[in-house]
């Protein structure tokens, strides 16, 4: 691993406060921060992220704190931690992502403006560190947007992002109001990480299902831009968990731990104080447990260390009120005057004293809702170095996948999990050598440092992307389109001018859009052309009363002033789609969700609305059959997004693109197009062209823009920057569109 490393997390590996000794660093706690900190010790790397609320510090003073940590501050303000951080954060994407919908905050409108803003933010900061040949690593459920924002910012950059949280699955997902905009900025990566297959298939999955992207293998396609989803299980430092347990300090304090015992058995749970780590399922299991089998209160004792998190998000403070109660409950019932059954410890602790109590325990429960993996499973493992002790885990948490001679329960379960509990305290030790020592060469067999690397190694190994370019440069382009004195703009229409909609007849333009576009064409020394792979009779009905150039089913049919005539390209062969139209309307006929477009020159399958899986089986059949097909010399087979059109030979976007030139000599040609059909476009352009490609997609274009509502936000720039021309409607993209 040569390339430097800029890691991007929210929090920082170490967290400022200020207070009366001055400016203090703590290390940060929580799962993130520890899986990262080998990566970052290890090499050169730079870590960007929030150091925490740090008021009354000037900036300056605080980036120089930070520098011997190799790391870059993040600011953000106690509104944006309110917003950003205890609302969209961790009221809307944390309880979504584990399950738990009644939990989620949907209403608040100020949290998704502060989350965009927040991740524009990190954008600005990397992109200002980031150098060609560095590799950037985004983390996390905070900074989905990141890598979107970077690769506009960053032209060639390798980004990689990595979900250290569940994905849930698509059907929950798909509550998300801001779904498409949270997928799309993932997608920006090459290489998008999570913890178990399961989570990789569900996003990949929910891609396919609402952003119309193909997989094939573990690789998504961004319009032609390759994006790896894969699993990534994280692991930890497994040596140094064993080595501390083996540790005299840690023996004395494990002595001590069990004369406190007093020969009872010692229950053992370690887990952040949050409403998924599932703590009130547990008690009540014990509380069954201890109904059915009363006389085992006077053989255990039972600890749960929570370390305090998130005390300011609402749903916490609830959780942690429900906790007490029942932790007070099950002492009121099974405890004593004198002894106290279940010990809730609220505190974070140091490493000795963590490694001895997993070292003492005799049951450790990890019994998570809902979990990305959950690490203190795994260092519970490795901290057993006589191959002893009961490891009690939930199926939910993702290390379950991996940890599979653990005693497995569904917290939901109640009965078979206080059952579970029972059979732990009363695992014979042989059984108990014969699932740790599983357990313990699975936990040592994959070490954090290795997953870091096989993520690093991967994001390398990622095909470069060619044509990027930033902001910065587009900018300098628009100067030259907007001084321009003839402008000819070649337009793409679904996806470039409106978003995809489930079925193409509901993808009207909205009243901004035909202003825009009136505007456009009225902007002196401005033609306008819109090339779509739409048939003339819809594009006459959208955009049929502008002053546009028309040209339908890819520039087979032309109509280059409104009320002309349209004008074929090229004969087309009498009755030669018949035996393809049956073949695919056949196909359709048995696809929910499908159907059949028919143009002049095409038939398209359209399957934006069908089930992924229904639908990759479906496309396997339609190509073998036109493979099939005897006149399969006369046609293409084109796959765009969510469409599969078989169209005459040689009809494309670049074959229409001289004929539109010559309309207008000597002008400064932009062409706005995103999928692969545009390509033939962008291709075919002379030199000057400033060719703009609309999404994260692989493209020839020469310049980028992020979606819908900024290819927009250019189109209105143009026209503010020509003659003004009276105005009936606000130009603004409908709120749906864009960033
Ligand atoms: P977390 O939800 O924070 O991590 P987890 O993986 O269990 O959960 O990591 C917690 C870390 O905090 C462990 O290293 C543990 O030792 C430490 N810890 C917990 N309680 C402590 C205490 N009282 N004192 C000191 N240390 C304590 C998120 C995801 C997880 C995922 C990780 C890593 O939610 O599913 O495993 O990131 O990707």
């Amino acid at each position: 691993m040569q390339s430097r490393v800029l890691l991007v997390s929210n929090r920082l590996p170490v967290t400022l406060t200020n207070g009366e000794g001055g400016l203090q660093v703590h290390p940060s706690s929580g799962g993130l921060a520890t899986a990262l900190a080998s990566v970052h010790d290890a090499g050169d790397s730079l870590w960007f992220g929030w150091p925490g609320l740090v008021e009354g510090v000037p900036e300056a003073e605080v980036a120089r704190a930070l520098v011997p940590h190799r790391a870059v501050p993040i600011h953000i303000t106690p509104a944006e931690v309110k917003a950003y951080y205890d609302g969209y954060c961790n009221g809307v994407l944390w309880p979504l992502s584990h399950y738990l919908l009644e939990k989620v905050r949907f209403d608040d409108v100020d949290d998704w403006p502060a989350y965009h803003a927040v991740n524009e933010r990190f954008a600005d900061a990397v992109a200002s560190h980031w150098r060609p040949g560095d590799l950037i690593w985004v983390h996390d459920y905070h900074l989905t947007l990141l890598p979107s924002m970077l690769r506009y910012r960053c032209p060639g950059a390798r980004i990689g992002f990595f979900l250290h949280v569940p994905f849930p699955g698509p059907e929950v997902f798909r509550i998300l109001p801001r779904r498409n905009e949270v997928l799309r900025g993932m997608i920006g990566a090459d290489v998008v990480g999570f913890h178990t297959a399961g989570f990789a298939y569900s996003f990949a999955y929910a891609c396919s299902q609402l952003l119309g992207l193909e997989l094939s293998g573990d690789v998504l396609s961004d319009s032609g831009r390759p994006v790896r989803v894969a699993s990534f299980p994280i692991g930890i430092d497994a040596d140094a968990f064993a080595t501390r347990a083996a540790t005299p300090e840690v023996r004395t304090r494990v002595e001590a731990l069990r004369a406190d015992s007093q020969g009872r058995k010692l229950l053992l749970s370690v887990d952040r104080f949050d409403y998924t780590k599932g703590h009130v399922r547990r008690i009540l299991a014990f509380e069954r447990m201890l109904k059915l089998r009363p006389e085992l209160k006077d053989q255990l004792h039972i600890i749960q260390l929570v370390v305090p998190t998130r005390e300011q998000v609402g749903a916490y403070a609830d959780y942690r009120a429900e906790v007490n109660e029942l932790v007070g409950r099950i002492n009121g019932a099974f405890g004593s005057p004198t002894r106290t059954l279940l010990h809730l410890l609220h505190r974070a602790v140091e490493p000795d004293e963590l490694s001895a109590l997993y070292v003492a325990a005799d049951v450790m429960l990890v019994t998570p809702l809902r979990d990305g993996m959950n690490l203190v499973a795994k260092e519970y493992v490795a901290s057993r170095v006589d191959d002893d002790g009961v490891l009690v885990l939930s199926e939910f948490a993702g290390a379950a996948t991996e940890l599979h001679e653990a005693l497995q329960i569904n917290p939901y379960d109640l009965d078979a999990f206080a059952w579970a509990i029972m059979r732990a305290i009363e695992m014979p030790p042989y059984e108990q050598r014969l699932r740790m020592s599983g357990l313990r060469k699975t936990v040592h067999s994959a070490p954090v440092a290795q997953w870091a690397k096989s993520f690093l190694d991967a994001l390398e190994q990622s095909p470069t992307e060619t044509a990027t370019s930033p902001s910065v440069a587009l900018e300098q382009a628009m100067a030259i389109v907007m001084n321009a004195p003839r402008l000819l703009l070649v337009l793409d229409y679904d996806g470039t001018l409106v978003d995809f909609a489930p079925s193409p007849r509901t993808a009207t333009p909205d009243k901004a859009l035909l202003e825009l576009l009136r505007r456009l064409s009225a902007r002196a020394g401005t033609s306008v052309h819109v090339v779509s792979g739409r048939s003339r009779d819809s594009l006459e009905a959208f955009l049929g009363e502008l002053d546009l150039g028309l040209h339908a089913e890819h520039g087979l049919w032309s109509r280059f002033e409104r009320r002309a005539e349209w004008r074929s390209r090229r004969p087309l062969p009498p009755s030669w789609l018949d035996p393809v139209r049956s073949s695919m309307a056949r196909v359709v006929q048995r696809t929910d969700g499908a159907l059949l477009e028919e143009k002049s020159g095409a038939l398209a399958f359209h399957y934006r609305a069908t089930e992924p899986q229904l639908a990759r089986r479906r496309l396997e059949e339609l190509r073998a059959v036109l493979a099939a097909d005897p006149q399969a010399g006369e046609f293409e087979v084109l796959e765009g997004s969510r469409v599969l059109e078989v169209r005459l030979r040689g009809v494309n976007k670049g074959a229409v693109l001289p004929e539109i030139l010559a309309s207008a000599p000597g002008a400064t040609v932009v062409p706005l197009g995103d999928d692969r059909a545009d390509e033939a476009l962008f291709a075919a352009l002379p030199p000057g062209a400033v060719g703009v490609h609309v999404g994260t997609g692989q493209s020839a274009a020469r310049y980028r823009v992020s979606g819908v509502g900024a290819a927009r936000a250019l189109l209105k720039r143009i026209v503010d920057s020509g003659p003004s021309t009276p105005s009936m409607t606000s130009l603004a993209a409908p709120p749906t569109i864009g960033r």
